[in-house]
């Protein structure tokens, strides 16, 4: 019996129980989610079961599949462990039955899998028989003598194909695959496969952080120097049971694309040296200050055709100040989180900042010239370098969200 947060609530063995105390290893653990998979569960354990027969035997080894199942109406649970002793395979293989409540999603019922999972290796694929079993013993043999770290079972090198499906969903997937593998610069054909195999620390060591239905793109963004290799094969539609496919879905995997972007952008940024980066950024923000000038001027000296002169300048102010944000948000500080409200926050303390900067160089100019006697240009100078100089690390630090140094 296991709780994970609350959802995983129980955990049936069936085969030998995969803790059986033989001295055979456990080579590899099958992740498999489903909902509502009780037609295609019986075909999809015993093909697992006759795909890697061969294969266990020769390593004597054993093997695990853990079902996650999320309360499946259909009795999915049930099916599964009903059928696990009849795929024993002499002990070399052994079901687990996870039972959680209501339905949680892909990513976090392979994740819960995966932390009662006791292979060297892991593969992850859907109960829907789109992926075929006959590849795990392949792809485990790559993984088994070291040739990769992730096997990617993959529709787009070739070899591989996908039977049967309309051209909307070609569309939807070819599609998918082409943003995924350019937004996000990925080296491989598949990027959206659901079914791959890796070494199991590559899982245990990422922290996913998206709603994840596409779990491999999280695995190719966040880890690095890993040896990833692709083998083809045939996606075939699923003949039972509804596809989980919905928009809410297409949505979420934007999301994820986009939050995986923006981590991989961070993270160049922090690998970047913190003196390099601090000075492109201050080039930048001097650079979009100097711009503002010509926008102020220009723009005062339109709006001062239509209107007084002292609406004018206001108009001239507010122009450049606005230009400047922007310029500052989307180039200096690269910043492409674009989400109305927050950037509209951002915008009232860009503001707030510069006007404090304004005060700043008024009061200083004052101070040096008519308290202290310094030539008027010499002072006035020295409080535009001091006034500019808060103006770029009280935005830095405080509108842009960064450290002042780096
Ligand atoms: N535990 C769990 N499994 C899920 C959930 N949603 C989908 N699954 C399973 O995850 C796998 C992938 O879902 P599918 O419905 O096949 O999604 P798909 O592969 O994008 O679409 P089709 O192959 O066209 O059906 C299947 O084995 C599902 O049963 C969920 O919320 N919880
Ligand atoms: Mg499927």
């Amino acid at each position: 019996m296991q709780r994970s947060d609350g959802s995983v609530v129980g955990i049936g063995y069936g085969g030998d129980g995969g803790d059986g105390g033989d001295r055979k290893d456990i080579v590899l653990s099958i992740l498999i989610p489903t909902y509502n998979e009780s037609e295609n569960i019986p075909q999809l354990l015993r093909s697992i079961r006759d795909g890697l027969h061969s294969l266990l035997k020769q390593l004597d080894a054993k093997a695990e599949i853990i079902i996650v199942d999320d309360d499946s109406p259909d009795g999915t649970a049930d099916v599964a462990e009903g059928y696990s002793t009849s795929i024993r395979d002499e002990g070399r293989l052994s079901v687990k039955v996870l039972r959680r409540y209501g339905k949680r999603g892909l990513l976090s019922a392979v994740l819960d899998g995966l932390k009662t999972a006791q292979g060297s290796n892991v593969v992850v694929m859907d109960a829907d028989l789109s992926h075929p079993p006959a590849l795990i013993p392949v792809m485990l043999d790559e993984l088994m003598h070291d040739r990769c770290d992730l096997v990617i079972a993959s529709r787009y090198v070739d070899g591989g194909s996908v039977e049967n499906w309309s051209m909307k969903r070609k569309a939807l997937s070819i599609s998918a695959n082409m943003i995924a593998r350019m937004i996000l610069n990925l080296d491989v054909k598949d990027a959206v496969s659901g079914f791959f195999a890796c070494k199991r620390w590559i899982l245990e060591g990422i922290e996913f952080t998206t709603s994840g239905y596409k779990i491999l793109l999280e695995v190719l963004v966040k880890v690095d120097n890993i040896r990833v290799k692709e083998i083809p094969y045939t996606f075939v539609n699923r003949c039972h049971g509804k596809s989980k496919f919905s928009t809410k879905i297409a949505i979420e995997y934007l999301r994820a694309v986009w939050l995986l972007y923006r981590y991989g952008r961070k993270r160049r940024r922090g690998e970047r040296r913190g003196s390099v980066l601090f000075l492109s950024r201050a080039a930048r923000f001097y650079t979009v200050g100097a711009t503002g000038l010509l926008v102020n001027y220009g723009s005062a000296s339109l709006a001062s055709m239509l209107t007084n002169m002292h609406i004018a300048t206001l108009v001239g102010i507010l122009c450049s100040i606005t230009s400047n944000f922007i310029l500052n948000k989307l180039w200096t500080f690269e910043d492409t989180d674009l989400a109305v409200i927050y950037t509209l926050k951002q915008y009232s303390y860009y503001m707030g900042l510069s006007s404090v900067g304004g005060a700043l160089q008024f009061l200083l100019t004052y101070l040096l010239n008519h308290i202290y006697g310094m030539q008027y240009n010499l002072a006035l100078l020295i409080a535009i370098g001091l006034a500019s100089t808060w103006n770029f690390l009280s935005n830095k630090k405080w509108t842009f969200k960064e450290r002042i140094w780096g």
